[in-house]
């Protein structure tokens, strides 16, 4: 049986979740790549949080994650994704743990002028054996650094995908997911590839295209 193309089969649904420091661009990313309305709980940033929101870097902000960010994308018949994005401010770091419980992996999303906002979220997967990729987001004016430049300020082994997507272009972003989701079969096949119920699915550009169409068509009749 190939992969997505039997009707009967139940879709198996998967958690990944879009994790970095403050303003890099999680619940950018959550809605560009969401079929779906994206849940959002953004709350206004006030010249009250001023000292505490430092929004330097990101002055057209007027709004954080307070809890979290959903959206969902059909991958394929047989896959069904759920997204969840991380509040980016450690006041709100009580929420990580219910966001990230059973997450089969991360997106961790780094603004390089501000590398440090990201190490909390990858001592946090890592921690927990949780596979992630970096996703080097690209703001007007932050200097193009090569990769291996990142990994080595990150101190990420090569076995940890660093990849440059933008969180405001759905394509783009879509692709971010994809090299996830090979990440996490990739990790999932070399650690317990006797356990799995059926044989993990092969992301494939044309599933890429399906799940990009699929997106389209639930935006336009949303
Ligand atoms: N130039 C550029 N701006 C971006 C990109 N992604 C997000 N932004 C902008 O950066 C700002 C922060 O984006 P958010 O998606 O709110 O970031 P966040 O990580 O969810 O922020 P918190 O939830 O507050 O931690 C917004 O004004 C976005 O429009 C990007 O790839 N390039
Ligand atoms: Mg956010």
């Amino acid at each position: 049986m190939a992969f997505g193309t039997d009707k009967n089969v139940r879709p198996v649904s998967a958690k990944v979740v879009i994790s970095g420091g403050f303003g890099v661009g999680k619940t950018t990313f959550v809605s560009a790549v969401s079929e779906i309305a994206p849940l959002r709980t953004e709350a206004k940033m006030t010249s009250a949080a001023s000292g505490v929101d430092d929004a330097t870097f990101v002055r057209q902000k007027t709004s954080t994650t307070v809890a979290m960010d959903f959206g969902k994308i059909t991958v394929d018949q047989g896959l069904v994704l759920y997204v969840f994005g991380t509040p980016g401010q450690d006041r709100f770091g009580f929420m990580w743990n219910d966001i990230a419980a059973g997450a089969l992996g991360a997106l961790i999303l780094v603004d390089t002028r501000r590398l440090d906002e990201c190490f909390n979220a990858i001592d946090y997967f890592e921690e927990r054996g949780v596979p992630f990729v970096i996703g080097m987001n690209q703001f007007e004016g932050a200097p193009q650094h090569a990769i291996e430049d990142i990994r080595e300020a990150l101190d990420l082994p090569e076995t940890v995908p660093i990849v440059r997507t933008d969180a405001r272009d759905s394509a783009t972003a879509m692709d971010t997911l994809v090299q996830l989701l090979t990440h996490i079969l990739q990790s999932l096949s070399a650690k317990a590839a006797p356990q799995l119920e059926r044989p993990a699915p092969v992301i494939t550009q044309d599933m890429r295209s399906r799940a990009m169409s699929a997106l389209a068509s639930e935006r336009a009749t949303n």
